[in-house]
């Protein structure tokens, strides 16, 4: 039976989403198309008749702004909001910032589809000379962590869940233990990670989730947090599948 509702959202088409580029830990803003995402994201929302009680993000502006579409389509706009950077999406390391077609057609789409979707093969790493280091490693948001010492050059999927699991575990279940209705607004495979974890998919399968932008998913968990339902999108079938191969196809070499 089912004990525990939580909605998800990855954030709406970012910039450098639609510029087809490696974002990681780049703050992107959301381009319009994005924009439109997030608030048909909260109109979904709406129309499912879903509220909260609490809201989790990362500390990237794009899955803030989608976030607060949502709170405001659906009239919760002071709802209490925990931004935290273990909901970040994955380093991309020294991708960051590279056409990901462009990197298929230099580095072949085999090597693309190993570093977008392994689980454990990790992106080369972000030196200190690379164009964004400074722009990330000196932004104020991470003065509260993570710590120097943790703070990544590059992720897996791998290491991109050893952050964000104690995340899940510490905060948002005790929340959801507490009766509290919770929305996670976040990114592709900061949530695959979560989505991994509940539905205990292999290395290999998660391989093959990909995550659309701004269509929410609900699970409704039994009292052990295993889902009862699992990842139901609000949105139409035929949409979320199109929407999920054109992710996808983001590193086909054009
Ligand atoms: C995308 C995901 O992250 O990229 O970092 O480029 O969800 O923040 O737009 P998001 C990025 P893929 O792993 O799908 O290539």
């Amino acid at each position: 039976m089912s004990k525990y509702r939580i909605v998800m959202v990855r954030h709406g088409e970012s910039e450098w989403n639609k510029l087809n580029l490696f974002c990681g830990w780049y703050d992107a803003n959301l381009s319009d198309k994005g924009k439109n995402e997030a608030v048909s994201a909260g109109k979904a929302i709406k129309d499912a008749g879903y509220t909260f009680d609490i809201a989790h993000t990362s500390v990237l502006t794009r899955a803030q702004e989608t976030l607060k579409s949502i709170l405001k389509e659906i009239g919760q706009e002071n709802l209490p909001v925990h931004k935290t950077w273990r909901l970040n999406e994955r380093h991309y390391g020294g991708l960051t910032g590279m056409n990901k077609a462009e990197t298929a057609a230099k580095y072949g789409e085999e090597q693309v589809q190993i570093w977008r979707r392994s689980f454990d093969v990790p992106p080369p790493p972000m030196e200190s000379d690379h164009k964004y280091y400074d722009t990330i490693v000196k932004d104020a948001r991470y003065a509260d962590g993570p710590k120097p010492d943790e703070f990544p050059k590059f992720e897996s999927l791998k290491l991109t869940i050893e952050r964000t699991l104690p995340y899940w575990n510490d905060t948002i279940i005790p929340q959801l233990k507490e009766g509290k209705k919770i929305i996670i607004a976040a990114h592709g495979n900061s949530l695959r990670g979560i989505v991994k974890h509940l539905d205990e998919m292999s290395n290999e399968q998660i391989m093959g989730l990909n995550l659309p932008t701004g269509i929410p998913f609900v699970y409704e968990l039994d009292e052990n947090f295993k889902p009862v339902i699992s990842m139901k999108f609000l949105g139409d079938e035929e949409t979320v599948k199109a929407a999920m191969a054109a992710v996808a196809a983001q590193g086909k070499a054009k």
